[in-house]
C-alpha cells in the first residue's frame, strides 16, 4: 500500500512521507485520510449548488470542518473513526443529492468526487490509492491546490474551537466549501487558485478574530501571568491541545475531588485567562512543546487528555492513561464522547483514574510569564511606544508558529539568546518553547519575550501590530520596527502565514525548511510576490534582520 503525504514540515526528506509517517501516520490511515478529504470535497461541491438554490445543510457544513480538522497532521491515527467519517460523508452526498433533485435542480456533469459512492468497505482502499495528492499531474496545480486545502484545514481547526463555544459564521463555511470544491475543477488557472489561496489569508483572519472572540468573551481577556512549571504532591490530570471548552468542563468536574490539573503544550495560556484562575486546583503547566510528550506523559504518572492536535503515537507505559476527545483519535485508546446537548463532557473516568495514581514526577521548577495578548499588549501601548521612541526597544522580532522534532530547531533557541538586548520577542504557539524559560530579562519592565498564547493567538501579533501602525501614524505595516522569523510544522500554521500575507506583512522568514508542497515554480511567487524567505545560520540572519 503506498501513501504519499507532504503537508507537515518534517516531511521525509524534506519531499513527502511515502512509506509511513514520520509523524507515525501508517499508510492505511494516510490513504483513508486522503479519501476523506476526498468525499468531504464532493459534499462541499453538492453544497455550494445547493446555496445558489437558498438550501443550507448544516450537517454537511459541520461534516466539513470536521473531517479536515481529522485531516491536520497529529489529529486523528483512528482507522475506525476516519472509516466511520468516511461513510458519514457518503450519505450526506446522498441527501443532498436527493435533496437538490427533489427541488427541482439539474445537475451536469458532476466531478467523480460527488457521484463516487462505495457499497462496502472494501471499496475504500482502492479508491483512496487513486485519488490521493499525486493525482494531480500538473506539479504547479498540484502545489496550489494543496497550499489551498491545508490553508483550509488551518481555517477548519480554528472555526472549531470558535465553533464548540457558540461562535459561528456561516461565511466561513461557505468559503471553506466554496474553496474546496474548487480544488476538483480542473478548468481552473494557475492565478485563479492563487486569487483562492489569497481569499484563504482574508478568511483566516476573520476566523482568528472570531476567536479570540469567542475566547475573550467566554474567559475574559489574558492577563500577564506568572505560571508554575514544579509540581505539588496530589494526583493530577494533564490536558493538552487548543481546546479551552474540554478544560472549562474538566476543571469544573474535579474542583473539590483531591485532584490538580496541569496543562502539558499548547494549553499552556488557557492560564492567562480570568475565568480559569480562579480554580485553586489549577496547579501549573508540566513540560514542554507537544514532541516531547512521549518522555513527559511517562512521568507525569496520571491521566492525561488530549483535546486537539499536536498527538504522538503513544508508548506502552502511559498508553493506558492517555484519553483522546472531539476530532482526536488513536486506536486502542480511550475515547471521551462529544456533548450530550447542553450536557458538559464526562471526564469521570480520568478523575477516577487520577486518585489511584502518584502525583507527577517533577521535571524541572520554575516559572514562566505569558499572557500578552493584545488587550494586554495595548494597556501597556504608552510604555511600549515610550521605549520604541527613546531607542530602548529598536525591534520587535515575531518568533510565532509551531516547534518541532527536528534538531535544526536549536536555531530558534540560539537565535532568541544572541538577540541584542534591545530587541523583545513576540511570540504565540508552540514555537516559544525553544525559549521561554532562558531568563532573557525585560526593558524597563516590558518582559523580553512577549508571549500572546497559543498559535490561536496569533490575531493578537497582527493587532498588535495594526496598532502600532496607527500610533506611529505608518502608511504601510512593513515600515514598523518588526521582522518576522516564523517557525512552521502544520496546517495551522500555513493558515496563519497567509492571513499575515493577507494583512500586507512582507519579508518573512519562514523556517526551519521551506514547504516541501511548494513547487519551485509557486516558491517563486511567493518569494517575488511576498519576499518570503527561509532562515540561514543564526548569526548571518540576525546581521540581516536586524540592519
Ligand atoms: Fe509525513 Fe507530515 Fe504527512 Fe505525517 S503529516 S505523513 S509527517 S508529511
Ligand atoms: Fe503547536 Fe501542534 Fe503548531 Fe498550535 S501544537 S502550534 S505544532
Amino acid at each position: 500500500m503506498s501513501m504519499f503525504c507532504f503537508q507537515c514540515q518534517e516531511t521525509a526528506g524534506g519531499k513527502g512521507c511515502t512509506k509511513s509517517g514520520v509523524c507515525g501516520k501508517t499508510p492505511d490511515v494516510a490513504i483513508l485520510q486522503d479519501l476523506l478529504l476526498y468525499v468531504t470535497k464532493g459534499v462541499s461541491y453538492y453544497c455550494v449548488i445547493a446555496r445558489d438554490h437558498g438550501i443550507q445543510n448544516l450537517f454537511a457544513e459541520v461534516f466539513t470542518v470536521e473531517s479536515l480538522f481529522m485531516t491536520l497532521t497529529n489529529v486523528n491515527f483512528d482507522r475506525a473513526a476516519i472509516l466511520k467519517k468516511i461513510r458519514e460523508g457518503l450519505r450526506l452526498k446522498d441527501s443532498l443529492q436527493i435533496q437538490l433533485l427533489n427541488g427541482g435542480v439539474k445537475m451536469f456533469n458532476l466531478p467523480d468526487a460527488a457521484t463516487w459512492t462505495a457499497a462496502s468497505d472494501e471499496e475504500f482502499e482502492s479508491k483512496a490509492a487513486a485519488i490521493g495528492v499525486i493525482s494531480t499531474q500538473n506539479e504547479d496545480i498540484r502545489s496550489l491546490r494543496e497550499l489551498l486545502t491545508y490553508g483550509l484545514k488551518g481555517i477548519a481547526a480554528y472555526y472549531h474551537h470558535a465553533f464548540v463555544l457558540g461562535f459561528k459564521d456561516p461565511e466561513i463555511t461557505r468559503f471553506i466549501q466554496k474553496a474546496l470544491s474548487a480544488t476538483l475543477d480542473d478548468t481552473l488557472s494557475a492565478d485563479d487558485l492563487v486569487g483562492l489561496i489569497m481569499e484563504t489569508g482574508k478568511y483566516g483572519v476573520t476566523t482568528l478574530a472570531l476567536l479570540d472572540q469567542a475566547n475573550t468573551s467566554t474567559y475574559g481577556s489574558p492577563e500577564i501571568t506568572t505560571v508554575n512549571t514544579g509540581v505539588r504532591q496530589n494526583p493530577a490530570i494533564l490536558i493538552s491541545g487548543h481546546d479551552l471548552k474540554d478544560l472549562d468542563e474538566l476543571l469544573k468536574q474535579t474542583e473539590g475531588t483531591g485532584v490538580d490539573v496541569y496543562t502539558h503544550g499548547e494549553m499552556l495560556p488557557s492560564h492567562y485567562y480570568p475565568e480559569f484562575k480562579k480554580y485553586s486546583h489549577f496547579a501549573g503547566n508540566y513540560g514542554n512543546a507537544w514532541w516531547k510528550q512521549a518522555e513527559e506523559f511517562e512521568k507525569f504518572n496520571g491521566p492525561i487528555l488530549m483535546t486537539t492536535n499536536c498527538l504522538v503515537p503513544p508508548k506502552d507505559s502511559y498508553k493506558g492513561r492517555l484519553f483522546t476527545t472531539s476530532i482526536v483519535g488513536f486506536e486502542g485508546i480511550q475515547h471521551i464522547p462529544d456533548r450530550d446537548g447542553n450536557k458538559g463532557k464526562d471526564f469521570s473516568a480520568l478523575i477516577e483514574m487520577a486518585k489511584n495514581c502518584p502525583p507527577p514526577t517533577e521535571l524541572e521548577n520554575g516559572s514562566i510569564v505569558g499572557g500578552f495578548a493584545h488587550q494586554q499588549v495595548l494597556a501597556l501601548a504608552d510604555k511600549v511606544v515610550e521605549a520604541v521612541k527613546t531607542g530602548a526597544i529598536k525591534k520587535f522580532v515575531v518568533m510565532a508558529g509551531c516547534d518541532g522534532r527536528m534538531k535544526s530547531r536549536e536555531y530558534y533557541t540560539d537565535f532568541a539568546a544572541k538577540l541584542p538586548k534591545d530587541t523583545v520577542i513576540l511570540t504565540a504557539g508552540c514555537a516559544k518553547y525553544r525559549y521561554n524559560k532562558l531568563n532573557l530579562g525585560d526593558i524597563g519592565g516590558i518582559p523580553r519575550v512577549l508571549d500572546a498564547g497559543q498559535c490561536n493567538d496569533s490575531y493578537s501579533l497582527a493587532v498588535i501590530a495594526l496598532k502600532l501602525k496607527e500610533v506611529f501614524g505608518l502608511e504601510d505595516i512593513n515600515a514598523l520596527p518588526i521582522v518576522y522569523n516564523i517557525a512552521w510544522y502544520e496546517q495551522k500554521a500555513v493558515l496563519v502565514l497567509l492571513a499575515l500575507l493577507h494583512l500586507g506583512v512582507k519579508n518573512i522568514h519562514l523556517g526551519p525548511t521551506l514547504p516541501g508542497f511548494l513547487s519551485p515554480n509557486v516558491a517563486k511567487i511567493l518569494i517575488d510576490t511576498f519576499g518570503i524567505g527561509g532562515i540561514s545560520s543564526v548569526d548571518e540572519d540576525l546581521a540581516s534582520m536586524l540592519s
